[in-house]
């Protein structure tokens, strides 16, 4: 058994709703157990401009899947609900990245762990620590650390 924390976001198609339903869908995995979730976060949008807001949040799973196996099921779940990939960071119906899947470090081109980006993002590292505020990376950083590092602005605990 593995805990994984699992980010997710959305921007198109009553977000609240997409993320609401891609929770349920991560309970429903099989060989995952949802342990918890933070409450849901509006953030600015990163990368290209004129997309709407997101919502955000950050769940925690134990789970017996492997790494891959657990990404594909994570992405069924973002194709079931519509997700059409055209731009990189572009707006999305909804988004699961595997942030941490225990203490395993992985750089693979399908597969990096933990998730290369998630130290940049306040909308990530907010609602993780609502959920695990002592967690220490795999590299032995604390999460208070990434969080004192990173830019507070543009989010609103919803
Ligand atoms: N991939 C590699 N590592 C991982 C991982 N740990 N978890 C690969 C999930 N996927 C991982 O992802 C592209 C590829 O990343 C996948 O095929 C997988 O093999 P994608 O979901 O198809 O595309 P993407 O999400 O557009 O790309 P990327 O690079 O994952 O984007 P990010 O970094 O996730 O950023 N602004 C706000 N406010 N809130 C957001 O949630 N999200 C993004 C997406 C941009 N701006 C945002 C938000
Ligand atoms: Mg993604």
């Amino acid at each position: 058994m593995t805990i994984a924390y699992i980010a997710l976001g959305s921007n198109l198609a009553e977000p609240l709703q997409q993320v609401s339903q891609g929770l349920d869908a991560i309970a429903n995995l099989s060989q995952c157990q949802l342990l918890d979730h933070s409450p849901w976060y509006r953030s600015a949008p990163v990368g290209p401009r004129g997309q709407p807001d997101y919502i955000n949040g950050v769940c925690a799973i134990e789970t017996t899947l492997q790494p891959l196996p657990l990404l594909h099921q994570l992405q069924n779940i973002e194709n079931q609900q519509g997700r059409v990939r055209s731009q990189r960071w572009g707006a999305r119906t909804l988004d699961l990245d595997i942030l941490l899947y225990g203490d395993l470090t992985l750089n693979t081109p399908e597969l990096q762990l933990p998730h290369p980006r998630m130290a940049e993002r306040n909308f990530v590292l907010l609602p993780l620590a609502d959920i695990a505020a002592d967690l220490v990376m795999p590299d032995n950083r604390p999460l208070t650390q990434l969080l004192a590092n990173c830019p507070s602005g543009g989010i609103v605990r919803l």
